[in-house]
């Protein structure tokens, strides 16, 4: 059985000379393989006497089986040597310091909005949300808006589609957060006071309006309250706010529907140098609008206007973070200019509290 042995010694040593799983491939075919070798071997078996036939079928058997175990052996070693190859190239030093990544901000209008939650919730105001697209008796008639009102026309109001033969008023995007409160005043009834914070829309488009913003309203309904706590609240929300100790508020009379009387208030400000400073000075900047609650509105929310009554007001959230932030642009608000949002966005780790002031 010369041949058997130089087989052996011939796909042994190929077998140990195999640089990858190709070429170890490539070996078991030539010799376990349909046409290999020692196959080839096996079909001659059959044209031997017995005797040879079961000594040299046992002779290929066992060469067969050799093979077979140096192939699998091989095979589990080149798959050793890969992993430790990549284990080597891929080994990372767990104990290094991390990499600084850049993370995120929070965005101008988020942080003013945690703010404003922040200061109005400590003057135990809650915060209530609702649906933007609303019903035009939540939008407006529920707010004293009757249907000849100017806002309801056509330029500052976004309609939804109604589906063809669908004659019901079509509903709207809301054009203030006071649906909210409305639905919040019908919901949990008076006495009441909740912060509504939110989008609105209105299709207005040019240097200083965008078709979508963001307004806070508040709403206090309760069985005393008068323009005095209105003023109080409003001058305590601006020197939380501003992070001054000193503001002061002018209240000029307006009118809007929801409210009688009504004013709109103007904050003293400065100019120094481009740089504006809050509270002192001989200018005037109006912030917001505000008012008793017209007896009209708290009927629509079924409160009883001779039991009850409460202030309200609204302001533009993107208006007053400018104003705070020093942010020259209000359509750049909405560009997601990631060099924007870098340099005007807040870590997210910082979050506004109003211990010791809201920046510290
Ligand atoms: C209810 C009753 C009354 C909310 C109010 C204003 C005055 C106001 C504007 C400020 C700037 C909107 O963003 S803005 O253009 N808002 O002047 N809003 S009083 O009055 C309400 C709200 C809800 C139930």
């Amino acid at each position: 059985m010369d041949g058997i042995d130089t087989l052996r010694g011939k796909y042994l040593s190929a077998i140990a000379g195999a640089a990858d799983e190709a070429a170890l491939e490539e070996v078991r075919v030539a010799a376990l393989g349909k046409k290999g070798e020692i196959s080839a071997l096996m079909a001659t078996l059959g044209r031997m006497e017995p005797e040879a036939r079961k000594a040299a079928g046992a002779s290929l058997n066992a060469l067969k089986d050799e093979i077979d175990a140096a192939l699998r052996a091989r095979k589990t070693a080149l798959a050793d040597a890969a992993l430790d190859e990549r284990l080597k190239a891929e080994w990372l030093d767990v104990t290094l310091p991390g990499r600084p990544r850049r993370t995120g901000t929070i965005h101008p209008v988020s942080r003013v909005m945690e703010e404003l939650t922040a200061i109005f919730a400590d003057m135990g105001f809650s915060v209530a949300e609702g649906p933007q697209v609303e019903s035009d008796w939540y939008n407006f008639d529920a707010l004293n808006i009757p249907p000849e009102h100017p806002a309801r026309q056509e330029h500052d109001t976004f309609f939804m589609h109604r589906a063809p033969g669908d004659n019901r008023a079509p509903h709207v995007l809301r054009t203030h957060t006071s649906p909210v409160q409305i639905r919040a005043l019908m919901e949990r009834g008076a006495p009441l006071r909740v912060i509504a914070p939110g989008r609105v829309y209105r299709m207005d488009m040019d240097q200083t309006h965008t078709p979508m913003f963001h307004q806070v309203e508040g709403l206090a309904i309760d069985r005393d309250i008068s323009m005095a706590n209105l003023k109080w609240c409003l001058e305590e929300f601006c020197r939380a706010f501003f992070e001054v100790d000193k503001v002061e508020l002018r209240f000029r009379a307006s009118h809007f529907p929801f409210t009688e009387p009504s004013a709109e208030v103007d904050i003293r400000y400065s100019n120094v140098g481009g740089q504006l400073r809050i509270g002192e000075g001989d200018k005037w900047m109006e912030i917001l609008g505000s008012g008793m609650v017209h007896p009209k509105v708290l009927q629509a929310a079924g409160v009883d206007p001779t039991q009850w009554q409460g202030f309200a007001f609204g302001m533009g959230i993107d208006r007053i973070a400018m104003l705070k932030y020093g942010i020259p642009d209000l359509r750049a608000f909405f560009e997601s200019d990631l060099r924007w949002l870098r340099h005007y966005g807040f870590s997210p780790l910082d979050v506004p509290d109003l211990a010791g002031g809201l920046s510290t």
